[in-house]
């Protein structure tokens, strides 16, 4: 086994990636850029090197940079995570063929053969591995997408070879369009992928994507892990993934599955993997009929990398993952058969993103946390780099954490997420957790019946903004900046605790405490009946007295004024706040004590009631 491991990423999956080394006793290395400097992961490493400025081209990127921070370090292996540089073949073989360093994934050449996509569906379609209709060569003439429409019919996928997340994939739905549709393809293709060759597929219209998590050894020993249900996508991110998929039958999965490592092991891969399917979902489906075995899926794409939602996965087959990605590439042997593969219970992974989700998923572009306070207890992991005080650091992903929880099935599942997702304390910055609760409450997400499309069809805005006003925490539209108008109090009434929150300068409560505004608010009328919260004053016998030293910034009532409980008989400025001074019984004013812009000193006499 390797002594010393470089983890070339940041955040949680870096920090992931440092806690199998570590239940393998295996040392670490963080790398980190300027904007990184204090980030988790490389607060969790044993060591860290600063390997260059913010733009990830220049720091996280720069193969050059990278390879001399692992010798510096003396590293033995490096483990690339996810993103970044996870599916560069280039550097895969440079770290191959550098003495002393393994690369922990697939061989440089197994990743090209499988991330060409025309390859792909040659390798997967002789290992019997079923693949959406279409063409196994480029294609670079109208005139061949015209032949394709005439035997398949409409519509069709032209796809860059290079693609993939959604890029480089258009869609034809009639004659007229196809030569407009290749050309941009080719041209997009070219632009992201540096490649203007493209192919076709007929394009299948609601389909469910479904991914098989692989690992395999360098002895040829391949096992699946089951599934992972990620339709629920919004502009091809996925932002809830939950296994196993709540549509699949157990034939079908076995189905998929099987396929699945069938083509990995005709492609001669190893390590972690991931292979992506569509399944064609039945519009109308009852919710309680799965997929049965005669249900048509068919190979999309193979991810040569460990997956943000990898974790799915180990909660609900018990199996570590990232220990085994670092097993396999250092030489050890798969030790267990596809039948000790049990699939138990069920599982689900929320993104925790630093977006708002009611203004289009925009991305934080800054802020602190000034409170992060994640949730626990059976079932409840937490994937994260980040610590409560941190400033968010927004030169990359706005992913923050993952919560990934589990359940003996998925009803017990989704409850636990919802119990997880109402403790997750996070202040200070927007993050998408309203929306995990709208979805928890959704019915086409808890019924299963979701596909890829939902989110970008057919959910209503106004719900998500809905779910933003009802779970977001307030306020935090300035950044975290130093004015924040909002309080929050703890108030006791007749021994009940009440957590109540103050918005809005303007309003005053009796018994609570707002920003003072110059002193020169008005009571009129808004005294309430009955409250007993903090007064700062107390009934001395018949003596209203101050509770603490401040200045009286006016005064409500007259000598011989009747008051109710709860009517405001002044105002007193204490540490900036005003406080209003209530009656705490009815009664007739007797004596006033102070007048306006008096200071008083805590326990004087302000009014007498009789
Ligand atoms: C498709 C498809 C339907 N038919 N191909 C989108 C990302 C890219 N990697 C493949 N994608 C799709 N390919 C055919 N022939 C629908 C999609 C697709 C999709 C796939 C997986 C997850 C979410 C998706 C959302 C929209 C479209």
């Amino acid at each position: 086994m390797f002594d010393k491991v470089l983890v070339a990423n940041r955040g949680e999956i870096a920090v992931r990636v440092m806690q199998a080394c570590a239940d393998l006793q295996i040392e670490t290395v963080a790398i980190y850029s300027e904007a990184d400097k204090h980030a988790g992961h490389v607060r969790y490493a044993d060591d860290a090197y600063n390997i260059g400025p913010a733009r990830a081209a220049d720091s996280y990127l720069d193969h050059e940079a990278v390879l001399e921070a692992a010798e510096k370090a003396n590293a033995d292996a490096i483990h690339p995570g996810y993103g970044f540089l996870a599916e560069n073949a280039e550097f895969a073989r440079r770290v191959e063929n550098t003495e002393g360093i393994t690369w922990v994934g697939p061989t440089g050449d197994a990743m090209e053969q499988l991330g060409e996509k025309t390859k792909a569906r040659t390798v997967m379609s002789e290992a019997d591995v079923p693949i959406v209709p279409g063409t196994t060569d480029p294609v670079t003439d109208p005139e061949e997408v015209y032949e394709f429409a005439d035997e398949h019919g409409y519509p069709i996928a032209i796809k860059a070879e290079g693609g993939g997340g959604g890029r480089g994939m258009k869609i034809v739905h009639a004659e007229d369009e196809i030569e407009d549709q290749l050309e941009s393809a080719k041209r997009e293709g070219d632009a992201y992928f540096d490649n203007d060759s493209v192919y076709l597929e007929r394009y299948l219209e609601n389909p469910r994507h479904v991914e098989v998590q692989i690992i395999a050894d360098k002895h040829g020993n391949v096992r699946h892990l089951g599934e992972r249900d990620c339709s629920l996508q919004r502009r091809h991110q996925k932002v809830i993934e939950e296994g196993p998929s709540p549509a699949l039958s157990d034939e079908l999965r076995e189905q998929i599955g099987e396929a699945a490592r069938r083509g990995v092991d005709a492609a001669n891969y190893y390590n972690a993997g991931t292979v992506e399917f569509l399944v064609g979902e039945i519009p109308d489906r009852d919710p309680g009929e799965k997929l049965g075995p005669d249900a048509d899926f068919y190979f999309l794409e193979v991810n040569t990398r460990v997956q943000v939602e990898h974790t799915v996965t180990e909660e609900i087959t018990d199996i570590d993952i990232v220990k085994w990605q670092l097993r396999v590439a250092a030489g050890e042997e798969l030790t267990f058969a596809q039948e000790d593969v049990d699939i138990d219970g069920h599982a689900m992974e929320f993104r925790i993103n630093a977006e708002n989700a009611a203004e289009d998923f925009t991305p934080a572009t800054g802020g602190k946390l000034e409170t992060y306070d994640p949730p626990g207890g059976l079932g409840v992991r937490i994937d994260d780099a980040v610590k409560q005080g941190d400033e968010l650091v927004t030169d990359y992903d706005s992913m923050i954490a993952k919560l990934i929880v589990r359940g003996s099935d998925r009803e017990e599942c989704i409850n636990r997420s919802k119990r997880a997702l109402r403790e997750y304390d996070i202040e200070g910055i927007s993050t998408i957790i309203p929306f995990h609760r709208l979805m928890l409450a959704d019915d086409a997400f808890l019924t299963g019946k979701h596909d890829t499309n939902y989110l970008d069809n057919d959910i209503a805005t106004e719900r998500i903004s809905e779910a933003q006003e009802k779970w977001g925490s307030a306020a935090h539209a300035n950044g975290g900046s130093e004015d924040v108008t909002e309080q929050e109090l703890t108030v006791e009434v007749d021994g009940q605790r009440f957590q109540v929150t103050l918005e809005d300068p303007g309003i005053i409560v009796d018994g609570t405490q707002q920003p003072s505004s110059g002193g020169s608010s008005s009571t009129g009328g808004a005294a309430t009946s009955g409250s007993n919260g903090d007064q700062t004053a107390s009934l001395n016998g018949d003596q209203i007295t101050a509770e603490m030293q401040g200045t009286i910034l006016e005064v409500d009532v007259e000598e011989g004024d009747k008051v109710a409980s709860g009517d405001v008989v002044c105002v007193l400025e204490a540490m900036k706040m005003e406080n209003n001074i209530v009656a705490p019984t009815d009664g007739t004013v007797t004596h006033v004590a102070v007048s306006g812009g008096q200071s008083v000193d805590m326990g004087d006499t302000l009014v007498t009631l009789e």
